[in-house]
């Protein structure tokens, strides 16, 4: 206890649960009035400062090309001779399990159903477009742009980990280069990691609001239970007991071992689920989806539609610029740890590549199967998601399947897991966040770490029983505005820092003081 209570960053970890339980007391004393708040602020940032968002966006991408194009990205994260700390595929797996989880598949199946009938563009719902639109959105929505929101984050925590010697991976200390170090004493960064920090949480609570109601209709419909709270209050309940399982064993034994369990869970799943598809239509629709992706990119990116009335922008993108905004801490932190011995190019473009892969596949897959039911007029899922809910909607999509029992025990499965090594990576962070003096490959203290999975858990429940989904959503949506001056602020000071470090040096020269392994493998296999 002492030994956690040394480790503890008290202010930041003071402040942020104070505003956890604050919301929590609101909450449950007079929900109508936090609600309220939520849904205010909520139509500010959509409706004022929306383009903000988009403009984020595009800035991630000039900022990656800038990195990979550059003579920075030749930089390596640790020694010039030191070796990656995890085989590439363990690592890209823990990238992208820990930045997917039970959203994806959910909304993989889900959210080309909803683009039928709200569409972008303007385009005629139901129309054979629209279908061919919905295919392809959600990879938008989940591929390369969405992770490129990552790169600030990644390059400023690891840049000052790795060749600035930091003691810590917090948000302040990134700002260092830029205000000088009293940044991270100062009340200012404390408030900054607070504010990421609760961020962090209300990123998990909206996996948690979206997961928990699927899972318990699923478990509800295989298990021949009757719906109820406390179905769904388990549901959290054996959410809660894997995750405690991995953040009791930390990093290598817990995170690792739960992302390989992982790995196989999706592998399995995904084969077996394409195979017993209408393989042909999902194809071609893949394909479809990758031209017109290629033809549409900037016009997606750049989309505000300043003449209608941005339902499809507000619902979708900004939803989706929100939740992965306030990703960005725990991305940019856990990617940051896992990646000593590696370039920053190869990092930045590996997990945009690997991270936007694995989401595309499933949305490609799921979806392609949902909007291939559609079609055929075999499940009207447009109003089974209207009037009855995504659990629904997934249930009657899985029971489809030949097997379909096997199939939704093993998504039951799957959906656990994958979550788990979400929340994961989250707990780490967190625990991170809020302790001084780590090693960066030092896990924070198991105390530390566990009263974060409580807190994450208490909200979540208190959000979902009081607001539903759609409060949870709007939240995750106004957290993450602080950060799209913090993403800018970041990325600012570690171009600073590099400026200062290797300003005066030729990207030769950068290659050749920081890559020694590289060169020295390369004449060996010569
Ligand atoms: N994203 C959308 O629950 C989950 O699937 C986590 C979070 C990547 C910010 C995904």
């Amino acid at each position: 206890m002492r030994e956690a209570l040394k480790q503890l960053d008290k202010r930041v970890y003071i402040m942020t649960l104070t505003m956890i339980l604050l919301l929590l007391i609101l909450l449950g004393t007079c929900p109508g009035i936090i609600t309220g708040w939520i849904n205010g602020l909520f139509s500010l940032a959509v409706e004022k400062f929306g383009w903000l968002y988009i403009l984020t966006n595009c800035g991630c991408f000039v900022l990656f090309f800038y990195l990979y194009f550059g003579k920075y990205g030749n930089i390596k994260l640790g020694k010039p001779e030191e070796k990656p700390r995890f085989s590439t595929f363990s690592w890209a797996s823990m990238i992208f399990t820990s930045g997917a989880g039970s959203s994806t598949v959910i909304l993989g199946f889900v959210e080309p159903v909803n683009y039928l009938t709200n569409t972008p563009f303007h385009i005629k719902a139901m129309s054979n477009e629209a279908y061919e639109y919905a295919h392809m959105y959600g990879q938008f929505h989940w591929g390369i742009s969405a992770w490129a929101f990552y790169v600030p984050a990644i390059a400023a925590i690891s840049y000052m980990l790795y060749k600035r010697n930091s003691k810590s991976v917090k948000i302040s200390n990134t700002l260092v280069p830029l205000f000088g170090k009293k940044i991270e004493t100062s009340w200012i960064g404390k408030i900054i990691d607070s504010i990421v920090s609760l961020g962090i949480v209300a990123s998990i609570t909206t996996s948690l609001g979206l997961g928990v109601p699927v899972m318990s209709e699923l478990i509800a419909d295989t298990f021949k239970i009757k719906q109820s709270i406390w179905l769904q209050l388990f549901v959290f309940f054996v959410w809660f007991l894997i995750f405690g399982w991995s953040v009791f064993r930390g990093m290598d034994n817990g995170i690792k071992k739960l992302t390989s369990i992982n790995m196989y869970i999706i592998f399995a799943f995904l084969i077996a689920f394409f195979l017993v598809s209408p393989m042909n239509d999902i194809i071609r629709m893949e394909m479809n989806s990758v031209g017109l992706y290629l033809d549409k990119l900037p016009r997606m990116m750049f989309n505000t539609d300043p003449f209608g009335n941005q339902k499809f922008v507000n619902d979708w993108t900004m939803f989706y610029w929100g939740w992965w905004l306030i990703f960005i801490p725990i991305m940019g932190m856990f990617v940051a740890k896992i990646s000593r011995g590696r370039t920053l190019k190869q990092v930045l473009l590996g997990q945009m590549i690997w991270g936007s892969l694995g989401c595309c596949t499933f949305l490609g897959i799921l979806g392609g199967y949902s909007l291939y039911l559609q079609k055929h007029g075999i499940v009207d899922l447009v109003s089974i998601v209207e009037k009855e809910g995504n659990g629904k909607a997934v249930l009657a999509i899985m029971q489809t399947l030949p097997l379909s029992k096997l199939f939704i025990v093993v998504l039951i499965v799957l959906c656990f897991v994958f979550l788990a090594t979400t929340i994961d990576s989250t707990a780490m962070v967190l625990g991170s966040a809020t302790s001084t003096g780590l090693r960066p490959d030092e896990d924070p203290h198991l105390y530390n770490r566990f009263s974060w999975a409580i807190a994450i858990f208490a909200l979540a429940i208190a959000l979902s029983f009081t607001g539903g989904l759609q409060l949870v959503q709007r939240f995750a949506i106004v957290l993450g505005f602080p950060l799209i001056f913090i993403a800018g602020l970041m990325s600012i000071s570690v171009l600073k820092a590099m400026k200062e470090d290797y300003g005066n040096k030729t990207k030769e020269e950068i290659i050749k003081l920081e890559n020694t392994l590289e060169i020295k493998r390369k004449k060996e296999s010569l």
